[in-house]
């Protein structure tokens, strides 16, 4: 496999990539602002437990050193649940980081950017960002949306958090090409709660109908993502009328403390955390493993096709 300057995979998912056999990505914004010490590395390695139980090659992506890395060691793993301020690096930050030999982590549009550099076609992650409430005038819509629409690799999210727009978020999708799959499940849901009042494109039953409209997309040459979401399981889902409540409340403390531009995800997020007392930590692992295992199986599903075109190496950019 050729390789661009920058970039660093792990012998494993080398390997992998060079077998076409099936690799799930995982992103680092998760570790390094998603959740507190030590949650946050017992996610990631349960994250990377999962896919191998399915049967494929889990790739944790980050900017270590200043070099793009898919695949990481349980060190950096550590290293990045460790260290307080590590930059989040969406595709804008990724050229800076390098240049500056600095760590990064990458949030769902900058984990997609370098998945699809390596040609690695799926990931997990929570929540995406998406178009903020009070976007009009603010502007605040996340670089992740472009990123679907932009980049060919399937993303696997239980939703978007309520601190956003979600109906203008699956307008902006809608606008840019994205399909939303819902995984047995006719609704897009929000994160905590299995339904946003928002609908799906379409419900698909199992994982290898999900990877065939991943097929067709990719081997007609539609250039982009698609998102799948995958309701929070049922047993870990939280009261509607209370996590509505704190996301009220931590959106007034963002808008009271004026916290702008990249800030405003990692403050409500960590904000949440905090007035919740952590019930909301055992549900947002939940969700993101729950994710993990469907993108591993989605993965699998996709390998068992063979190479889908010239995609595999992710260059319809
Ligand atoms: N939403 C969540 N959990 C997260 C994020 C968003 O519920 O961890 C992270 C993801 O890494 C996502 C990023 O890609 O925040 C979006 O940041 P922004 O809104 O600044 O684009
Ligand atoms: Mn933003």
């Amino acid at each position: 496999m050729t390789m661009r300057p920058h970039m660093r995979v792990s012998a494993e998912v080398a390997d992998a990539l060079d077998a076409g056999g099936p690799i799930v990505a995982l992103e680092s914004t998760i570790i390094s602002h998603g959740f507190p010490y030590p949650a946050n590395v017992e996610c990631a390695r349960e994250c990377e437990r999962i896919v191998r139980e399915e049967g494929a090659i889990p790739a944790t992506i980050a900017v270590i050193g200043g070099r793009l890395a898919a695949g990481l060691t349980a060190d950096e793993i550590e290293r990045l649940g460790t260290t307080r301020d590590t930059p989040k690096a969406s595709r804008r930050d990724l050229p800076l980081l390098i240049a500056r030999g600095s760590d990064g982590a990458t949030t769902v549009a900058g984990t997609m950017a370098v998945a699809a550099m390596v040609g690695i076609q799926v990931f997990a992650t929570g929540g995406i960002g998406g178009v903020h409430r009070g976007a009009e005038r603010s502007f605040d819509i996340s670089a992740d949306l472009e990123e679907l629409a932009r980049t060919s690799v399937a993303v696997m999210c239980a939703g978007a958090k309520s601190v956003l727009d979600i109906g203008l978020t699956l307008e902006y999708l809608e606008t840019r090409g994205v399909p939303v799959l819902g995984y047995r499940s006719d609704a897009f849901p929000a994160f905590y709660t299995r339904d946003s009042g928002f609908g799906v494109d379409a419900r698909f039953e199992t994982p290898a109908e999900i990877a065939a409209v991943l097929r067709a997309k990719w081997e007609t040459g539609l250039v982009g993502g698609a998102l799948v979401a995958n309701p929070i399981p049922e047993q870990y889902a939280l009261d509607p009328a209370e996590i509505e409540a704190t996301i009220s409340h931590a959106l007034a403390d963002a808008r009271e403390g004026g916290v702008r531009g990249k800030q405003v995800t990692p403050f409500l997020l960590a904000r949440i955390h905090e007035l919740t007392g952590g019930a909301s930590e055992s549900a947002n692992k939940e969700l993101v493993w729950s994710n993990a295992r469907l993108a591993a199986q989605v993965a699998v599903a996709l390998a068992e096709y063979g190479p889908v075109g010239t995609h595999r190496h992710g260059r319809h950019e």
